[in-house]
C-alpha cells in the first residue's frame, strides 16, 4: 500500500539560452539529483514519488532513469502552465493515503518523512507537518554543516498550525496532507495563481482541518537560489503581475480561511510584510514589484479589508505606512517608506568612510571629461606592482612612455614604482578621481559595483590566473564570505564594463566564457603579460639579481610553496584565514642540507604566518610584490589549487600538489575545470611525509610526469612566448 505520494513539479530553464556554463551539467538537474536522492534517503518502501515535467523545461530524462531502480517514480509531462497546475496533476495521479509537496529544487533530511508518520496518531490527522530550514548549498555540504551545529530551537507558535504555517510564507511544503480529507473538501490549487498559490491553498487546509500533529524534527530543506541571472526562483523573477497576484491570493485565502481569527490575523500580518517590503524593502530596492497606481490601489484595497491589530507589533514608522495605504494616501505612505529606508541607509553609511568620496565622484569627477591618455592601474587590489598590468605598463613606459601619464593604485604608497606613476591609495579621493578621468583601466581583479564606468572607459580586464577552480557561474554552491545572493549577480553586472579580457589560452577563453557570461569576441586569447618575464632572455641574471635582494641563500635549491585560500575560511569578506598545513620543521629536518623554502600565501589570507625558529631555511615572501619573479628564483613549486601553476609550468621544472583537503575543496566548495588527478603535471600528495619523499626522489618524479607534462605544457603554455604584453598594447591601445 502506497502510505504517501510526494509530487514534485519540475520547472527549470536557463533564461540565457545557448550560453549554458559549460563547467558542470545544467543546475536544474544537480537540483533534482539532490532532491530525488534525498527521497531516498527516507528509506520507505511506501512511497510514490509522481515528477510533474514541465513541457518548456531542460530534459531530465536522464536523472529520472538514473533513480528509476531505487524509487517508485512516475512521471507526467504537462503543457507549461505552472506550479499550481503541475500540483494539481500530481494531485489526481496520486495513489497514497496522504500527499506531500517538495520542490524539485529543494530536499529532505534523513527521515523526515518517518518522522511526521510517527507523528501521526489515533485522532487521524488531517495535517501532519514539520519545520523548514533554508540553506544556500547542496544536500551534502548541507547534511555536513548539520552535523557540525546546533539546530534552532522550536518556535514558540510551532504547535499552532494557523500562526505557524502562515508566518512561514503559508507554504504547503512539509505538510503530509490526507488525500480523504483533500477529496472530501475540494481543496485544488487556482491554476490562474502563477505565483502565491500557496496561500490559499493553505489557507483552506488549516479552515478545515479538524486535527493536526506536528514534529519540528522532520526536516524540508528549503534550498535558496544563488543564481538570479540564469535560474532565479519564483521569489527572485521580475514579474510585472507579482502584486495583482499576490492581493488575488491573499483574498482567496481570506475567504478561504472564513473568519478563523488566528488564520485571518497571520495572512493579514502577511499582508503588510508584502506592502512594507514594496515601500521600504528589497523588492522596492530591485525593481521586483512593479509599483504605479494600479498596484497602489490593489493594495489600498486588500488593506482596507485587514484588520490592524495585526500590525501592533510593528515599529511606529511602519505602522504608519500601512495607515497612509490603508487611507489611500500613496505619497505619504512613499514619504515615510523612503524615510524608513533613507535612516536604514544612513545606519550603514556612517560605518563607510569612502561615501564622502564617493558623492563628490558622482557630482564632481564624473562631470570632467576623459583624459585620452590617462592609463589607471591596479592589481591585486593595489596590494602590489605586480602581474599582468605590471608588465602592460612596462611595455607602454618602454615603447609609448611620453604618451600616457600613469596612475597606480598602491595600499603602500612607499612602494616604489619604476617610471615615476602618479600613485593613489585605493578609494582615496584622488583614486576616484584618477579613475574617472583615465580612459584606459588596466585592472586584473574586480572593482566595487559602485564604481561607476562611463562611455568613453576603456575597460582591460587582465584577469588574474587559468583557472582551475570553478568560477562563478560554473559555481554551483557560492561558499564566500561575501553576498551569497548577489554574488553572481553582481558580478554578471561587472563585466558587462570589461571591455576585453585577457585569456593565457584556449581553454581559459572557454572557461571565461561560461563561468562570467561573457562575450568570446571580447576576450583576447593572447597568453598572459604577466608571464613575459619568464620568457625573457635575461632571465638567469634577473633571478640572480632577485635572490641577492630578498637575501636568499645562493648555495641552496628553492621551494617555493604557494597556496590558494579556502573560500569558507575567513574573518570577514575579503580578509580569509590560512592554517599551515605542512609541515616545514619536518622539511627542514630532511631536506634543509640542500634546500630552502620560500613560503608564498594568497593575497586575500589577512595572516602572518611566523617562522619562528626556521630561520635560514623558510623565507616568508608573502609581501614581496610579484610572485613572476619567485617562480625566476625558485626551483621548484608547491602549491595545491592555485592557477600559479599554470604560469610556473611555463619554466617546465618540477611542480608538486599538496593537497591535503582535495576531497573537500573539489566536491563542496568549488569543483575544477580539468581533472586534477589524470591532468596536472605533477604528483598529488597528502602529506608533509609524501612531499619531502617527492623532493628527495625528484628525479623519478620528474621521468614519470614527463609526458604529462609535455601535454600540459603544449595545452596550457603554449602561447606564453615572452611577447603578451605587446599584444595586449596593440590591441588595446592601437600601439
Ligand atoms: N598568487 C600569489 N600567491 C599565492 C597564490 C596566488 O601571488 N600563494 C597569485 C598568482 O598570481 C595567482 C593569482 O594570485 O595566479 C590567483 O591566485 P589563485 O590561487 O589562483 O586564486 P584566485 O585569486 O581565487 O584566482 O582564474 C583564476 C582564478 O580566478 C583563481
Amino acid at each position: 500500500m502506497i502510505k504517501v505520494s510526494i509530487i514534485i513539479p519540475y520547472y527549470m530553464k536557463n533564461r540565457f539560452q545557448g550560453r549554458m556554463s559549460k563547467g558542470h551539467s545544467p543546475i536544474g538537474r544537480s537540483y533534482l539529483s539532490d532532491c530525488l536522492m534525498s527521497v531516498c534517503d527516507q528509506n520507505r518502501g511506501d512511497l510514490e514519488v509522481i515528477l510533474i515535467e514541465d513541457g518548456a523545461s531542460e530534459d531530465i530524462s536522464e536523472v529520472i532513469e538514473e533513480f528509476r531502480a531505487r524509487l517508485n517514480i512516475r512521471t507526467l509531462r504537462i503543457a507549461h502552465a505552472g506550479t499550481a497546475a503541475a500540483r494539481n496533476a500530481g494531485l489526481d495521479a496520486a495513489q497514497g493515503e496522504y500527499v506531500y509537496f517538495l520542490d524539485a529544487d529543494d530536499y529532505l533530511k534523513e527521515g523526515t518523512i518517518g518522522r511526521l508518520l510517527d507523528a501521526e496518531n489515533a485522532a487521524m490527522p488531517d495535517l501532519i507537518y514539520g519545520s523548514k530550514e533554508r540553506t544556500w548549498f547542496k544536500r551534502l555540504s548541507y547534511l555536513e554543516e548539520c552535523r557540525m551545529r546546533e539546530r534552532t530551537p522550536e518556535p514558540d507558535d510551532f504547535t499552532e498550525p494557523s500562526a505557524y504555517l502562515v508566518r512561514r510564507s503559508a507554504s504547503v511544503l512539509n505538510i503530509l496532507i490526507r488525500r480523504e480529507f483533500l477529496q472530501k473538501n475540494g481543496i485544488r490549487f487556482d491554476e490562474s495563481l502563477v505565483l502565491y498559490s500557496d496561500m490559499p491553498f493553505t489557507a483552506a487546509l488549516l479552515a478545515n482541518a479538524k486535527h493536526t500533529a506536528c514534529d519540528y524534527d522532520a526536516v524540508y530543506v528549503k534550498r535558496i537560489h544563488n543564481d538570479e541571472v540564469q535560474y532565479p526562483s519564483l521569489d527572485q523573477a521580475v514579474r510585472k503581475d507579482r502584486t495583482e497576484q499576490y492581493v488575488r491570493a491573499y483574498r482567496s485565502a481570506k475567504e478561504a480561511a472564513a473568519g478563523d481569527e488566528v488564520l485571518c490575523r497571520a495572512l493579514d500580518s502577511g499582508l503588510g510584510s508584502y506592502v512594507l517590503k514594496a515601500y521600504t524593502g528589497r523588492l522596492h530596492d530591485r525593481g521586483k514589484v512593479v509599483f504605479g497606481a494600479d498596484e497602489f490601489a490593489l493594495l489600498r484595497e486588500a488593506m482596507g479589508a485587514a484588520d490592524m491589530a495585526a500590525f501592533r507589533e510593528l515599529p511606529r514608522m511602519r505602522r504608519n505606512v500601512l495607515k497612509a495605504v490603508r487611507e489611500g494616501n500613496n505619497r505619504k505612505a512613499q514619504r515615510i517608506g523612503n524615510i524608513v529606508v533613507s535612516l536604514k541607509k544612513r545606519r550603514e553609511l556612517v560605518k563607510d568612510s569612502k561615501l564622502f568620496f564617493r558623492i563628490i565622484d558622482r557630482y564632481l569627477f564624473q562631470k570632467l571629461p576623459i583624459k585620452e591618455n590617462l592609463v589607471f592601474f591596479e592589481s591585486f587590489f593595489g596590494n602590489s606592482y605586480s602581474d599582468s598590468p605590471k608588465y602592460i605598463y612596462r611595455y607602454l613606459q618602454e615603447h609609448s612612455g611620453a604618451e600616457y601619464q600613469y596612475v597606480w593604485v598602491m595600499k603602500n604608497k612607499k612602494n616604489r614604482i619604476p617610471g615615476n606613476p602618479v600613485v593613489v591609495k585605493p578609494f582615496s579621493l584622488s583614486y576616484f578621481y584618477y579613475l574617472a578621468r583615465a580612459k584606459y583601466w588596466v585592472i586584473n581583479i574586480r572593482l566595487p559595483k559602485w564604481i561607476e564606468k562611463k562611455k568613453g572607459h576603456v575597460f582591460l580586464q587582465t584577469w588574474h590566473g587559468t583557472p582551475l577552480k570553478k568560477l562563478v557561474f560554473d559555481m554551483e554552491d557560492v561558499h564566500l564570505a561575501s553576498s551569497k545572493s548577489s554574488y553572481k549577480m553582481i558580478f554578471y553586472q561587472e563585466t558587462r564594463n570589461w571591455d576585453y579580457l585577457i585569456s593565457a589560452n584556449p581553454f581559459s577563453t572557454d572557461a571565461f566564457e561560461s563561468a562570467f557570461l561573457y562575450d568570446r569576441e571580447k576576450i583576447l586569447e593572447i597568453g598572459y603579460p604577466r608571464n613575459d618575464c619568464l620568457k625573457a632572455p635575461d632571465r638567469d641574471e634577473h633571478a640572480l639579481a632577485i635572490k641577492q635582494k630578498l637575501g636568499l641563500p645562493l648555495d641552496k635549491k628553492l621551494i617555493l610553496y604557494a597556496p590558494t585560500w579556502r573560500d569558507d575560511e575567513y574573518f570577514e569578506a575579503g580578509r580569509y584565514k590560512f592554517d599551515l598545513k605542512l609541515n616545514l620543521a619536518q622539511m627542514r629536518e630532511r631536506l634543509g642540507g640542500e634546500y630552502a623554502v620560500l613560503l608564498r600565501t594568497h593575497y586575500l589570507i589577512a595572516q602572518n604566518l611566523r617562522l619562528d625558529g626556521l630561520e635560514g631555511f623558510a623565507y616568508n615572501v608573502s609581501e614581496y610584490d610579484d610572485i613572476s619573479e619567485l617562480y625566476l628564483v625558485s626551483d621548484l613549486c608547491i602549491t595545491d589549487y592555485s592557477s600559479v601553476f599554470f604560469d610556473y609550468a611555463n619554466l617546465r621544472r618540477p611542480i608538486l600538489f599538496y593537497v591535503y583537503d582535495l576531497e573537500k575543496y573539489r566536491d563542496v566548495l568549488r569543483g575544477f575545470y580539468i581533472d586534477i588527478e589524470k591532468e596536472v603535471p605533477g604528483p598529488l600528495l597528502y602529506t608533509t611525509d609524501e612531499v619531502i619523499e617527492a623532493i628527495e626522489k625528484l628525479e623519478d618524479v620528474n621521468e614519470s610526469y614527463k609526458e604529462r607534462y609535455d601535454r600540459f605544457y603544449e595545452r596550457f603554455c603554449s602561447l606564453d612566448d615572452g611577447h603578451a604584453a605587446e599584444r595586449a598594447v596593440k590591441a588595446v591601445f592601437g600601439k
